[in-house]
């Protein structure tokens, strides 16, 4: 069990967010989550905090972790899973399969 304090920023339609939601829900690890699409609160401590609004981003004590394979890692070794899951590997490979010219924005969603 996590013994930091541990919150998650997230947003919808990210495919980065679900790939670490799903390793979560699979996993059954649980944690605060703040959606930057419905909290402008949120959005803006992400920016402050965190110094650029990307998600996911998991606030480690109040440090910023962004990087969706990064965060995964540092869950599965302090909620010792030993694997990512399945179903985050398969958002890993939709998220991984994204095009070039796929756009991914805090205010207007993902397009691929
Ligand atoms: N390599 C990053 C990619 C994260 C990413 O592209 N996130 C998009 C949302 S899906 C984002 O935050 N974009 C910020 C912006 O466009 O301003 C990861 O794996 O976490």
């Amino acid at each position: 069990m996590a013994t930091s304090d541990l919150q998650l920023y997230i947003k919808n339609g990210c495919p980065f967010c679900h790939k670490v939601t799903s390793f979560m829900k699979a996993n059954n690890i649980e944690l605060p989550l703040h959606n930057i699409s419905v909290s402008d609160a949120d959005r803006d401590f992400l920016i402050e905090h965190g110094g650029k609004r990307q998600v996911p981003c998991l606030f480690i004590d109040g440090k910023a972790l962004y990087e969706s394979n990064d965060i995964i890692a540092y869950l599965g070794k302090v909620f010792s899973v030993s694997a990512v899951a399945e179903v985050a590997e398969k958002s890993t490979q939709a998220a991984d399969s994204m095009s070039d010219g796929a756009s991914c924005t805090i205010g207007g969603g993902c397009s691929f």
